[in-house]
């Protein structure tokens, strides 16, 4: 029998104490969005404007031949302007993305109770977290999305402590995708004109998580937000998204797909990766590489899937701009604070757009 929510709190109570989700309130049969999934209006997608990013991928089997130096310029490039950019040929099989999104869907559609044992508080890993919207206790509005988010420590322990259902495809795609990263991250420092330890480019993704999101089909994808406007906190994302789109991120700078201001959508291509910088490469690049806004339409249609790699420092780690940068650009953007502080700004808050980054602004940013 459907539930009836008769206030605000059992509805809470359904989706996220008990673990229901997103996916246990359509399943329980409701033809609209409860209030509680409303966005004030500034906050919803309107997708009848929507600009896509025509750009084509960037093939990286491209850097080991003669037009490497064309690849990383474009690579910096994008990075510096969108702060999004897709890949192929990056390495991970394609038909392992395709396992991926097969064992994501496998994942939610699960009884409730199967996926709740992970809920914040009761799971049996310190690696594995199940939920739902981003922090609901502090949102004005709930985010349609579900999610499973697994801590990578080693291979032995995201075996034992990851869900059965995914976690030797999840760690695969973790374990292929981490070279391209660590190539990636080494590019753009690279490009800084910085010498830098080998130690230190690895402590920039020294913590890395693979996330399931699970975007139930929605009744009202006008009035509601898959993930609401953010950007990550870590060095790089990778990004597998489904065939269904939605991915909207903010122009930062004019660019040939967009102006300044603009939201623009990354298109789903078959076998291709979403690369994205976060906040923390923002820092370290003294705001010269962008991590930019971005956020999540749902859909009527179909349930969508994404899976997110999410690299970043180690919460003891001290981050700052590179000392050579600020001397190059004559003044420092950000002051040096250790990665935790970030992530208790970060979790402490609903999503809001840029704001992430406040706290460690300095005057000159
Ligand atoms: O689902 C997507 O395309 C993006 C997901 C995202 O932004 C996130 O998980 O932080």
């Amino acid at each position: 029998m459907a539930p009836s929510f008769d206030d605000g709190n059992s509805l809470f109570d359904f989706v996220v104490r008990d673990g229901n989700g997103v996916k246990g309130l359509v399943d329980s049969g409701i033809s609209k969005v409860p209030d509680q999934y409303i966005q004030p209006q500034q906050e919803r997608i309107d997708n009848q404007n929507g600009i896509s990013h025509k750009l084509p991928p960037i093939d990286l089997s491209k850097l080991d031949g003669p037009n490497h130096d064309q690849v990383v310029e474009e690579i910096a490039s994008a990075a510096e302007k969108l702060g999004f950019f897709q890949v192929v040929n990056h390495g991970v099989p394609v038909e392992l993305l395709e396992s991926l999104k097969d064992v994501a869907h496998k994942f939610f559609a699960q009884p409730p109770e199967k996926k709740a044992v992970y809920c914040q508080g009761v799971s049996p890993s310190p690696y594995v977290k199940y939920g739902t919207s981003f922090v609901p206790e502090k949102e004005r509005a709930l985010e349609w999305k579900d999610y499973i988010n697994m801590v990578y420590t080693n291979d032995a322990d995201a075996l034992n402590h990851w869900p059965n259902e995914c976690k030797e495809v999840a760690l695969e795609f973790l374990n292929t995708s981490i070279k391209m990263v660590r190539k990636l991250v080494e590019i753009l420092i690279g490009k800084l004109e910085v010498t830098v330890e080998d130690s230190r480019i690895d402590a920039l993704t020294g913590l890395k998580m693979v996330n399931m999101n699970f975007y139930p089909a929605c009744p009202n994808p006008d009035l509601t937000v898959g993930v609401g406007r953010h950007s990550d906190m870590g060095t790089l994302t990778v990004l597998l998204q489904d065939g269904i789109g939605g991915l909207y991120v903010k122009v930062e700078e004019d660019i040939d797909a967009g102006k300044k201001g603009d939201w623009i959508e990354i298109p789903p291509i078959p076998g291709a990766l979403v690369i994205n910088v976060g906040d923390t490469l923002q820092v370290v690049s003294n705001g010269r590489y962008k991590s930019a806004e971005h956020r999540v339409r749902t859909t009527s249609t179909q349930s969508r899937v994404s899976i997110p790699i999410f690299t970043t420092p180690k919460p003891t780690e001290k981050i700052g701009p590179l000392p050579q940068v600020v001397e190059t650009d004559g003044v420092a953007r950000y002051r040096e604070f250790a990665f935790q502080e970030y992530m208790n700004n970060f979790f402490g808050n609903a999503h809001d757009g840029k704001k992430s980054l406040d706290f460690a602004k300095l005057d000159s940013a």
